[in-house]
């Protein structure tokens, strides 16, 4: 999705059922991502100060959960940028191919989950912010 703005990253609600020994959020294929997860990876003991992301992905799709704290993530189609803070386990960012992410002010101890829609592939990366303008641009 080379045409993709950053009005198609949304935040979505997931389930949140109320359990008197706690909460609990499912998420499954079909019916709450638009997309079948083939991969999930989480990102943890993030140092403080640190970001990630930094690079877009010609194909892959996701979604971000802060499964505890929280964090932002700046996302940019190359003509516009917005910012979500994601602080609530029962919220997930959709974040389609061809968007340029970076996440940073990490709350201590967060965890930042990620469903993601293809197994992991370094071609599927584009990592140069400029060859992404250009990338955006044909
Ligand atoms: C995104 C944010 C939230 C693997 O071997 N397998 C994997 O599935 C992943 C995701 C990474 N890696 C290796 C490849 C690199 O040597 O782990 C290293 C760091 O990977 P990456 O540059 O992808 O890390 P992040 O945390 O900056 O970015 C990742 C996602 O790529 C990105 O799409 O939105 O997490």
């Amino acid at each position: 999705m080379k045409g993709s703005t950053v009005y198609d990253c949304t935040v979505i609600e997931l389930s949140k059922h109320h359990h008197e020994k706690g909460n609990i959020t499912v998420v499954e294929n079909d019916f709450t991502v638009p997309f079948e997860v083939k991969r999930v990876y989480y990102l943890y003991d993030i140092p403080g100060g640190e970001s990630r992301g930094g690079h877009a992905h010609i194909g892959l799709r996701q979604l971000l959960v802060a499964a505890e704290g929280s964090f932002n993530v700046r996302v940019d189609d190359g003509r516009i940028k917005r910012t979500f803070t994601l602080n609530r386990p029962y919220q997930g960012l959709l974040i389609p191919p061809g968007i340029w992410r970076e996440l940073d002010d990490f709350s201590s101890g967060s965890v930042c989950l990620v469903l993601a829609s293809l197994h992991y592939d370094e071609a599927d990366y584009i990592r140069d912010y400029e060859n992404f303008l250009k990338y955006k641009r044909e």
